[in-house]
């Protein structure tokens, strides 16, 4: 199952957004609200150490760059869109 942590806001998650878009992938929605400083809290920081938004995680995998992440998903699922 991928989970994404996002806030609806962040440009950065909105790249890895279109990117499972375009492939039609599904995933678990992990709003991360950045105004509240969600990101700032403990128990993000133990996800993502840099505190910020977007980090997608698929079988034990975190991914926490945008555009790193977005040539992950392209490579992983080039079958897909
Ligand atoms: N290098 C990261 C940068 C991510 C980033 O800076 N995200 C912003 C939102 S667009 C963020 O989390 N900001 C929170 C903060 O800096 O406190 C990436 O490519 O994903």
């Amino acid at each position: 199952m991928l989970e994404l942590y996002h806030d609806w806001r962040s440009f950065c998650s909105m790249k890895v957004r279109l990117c499972l878009a375009e492939k039609g992938l599904s995933w678990e929605n992990r709003f991360v609200d950045l105004i509240k400083l969600e990101h700032m809290t403990p128990q993000y920081l133990e996800l993502n150490p840099m505190g910020s938004s977007p980090l997608w995680t698929m079988m034990g995998c975190r991914f926490t760059r945008a555009r790193s992440s977005t040539s992950t998903l392209t490579r992983s699922f080039r079958m897909f869109g």
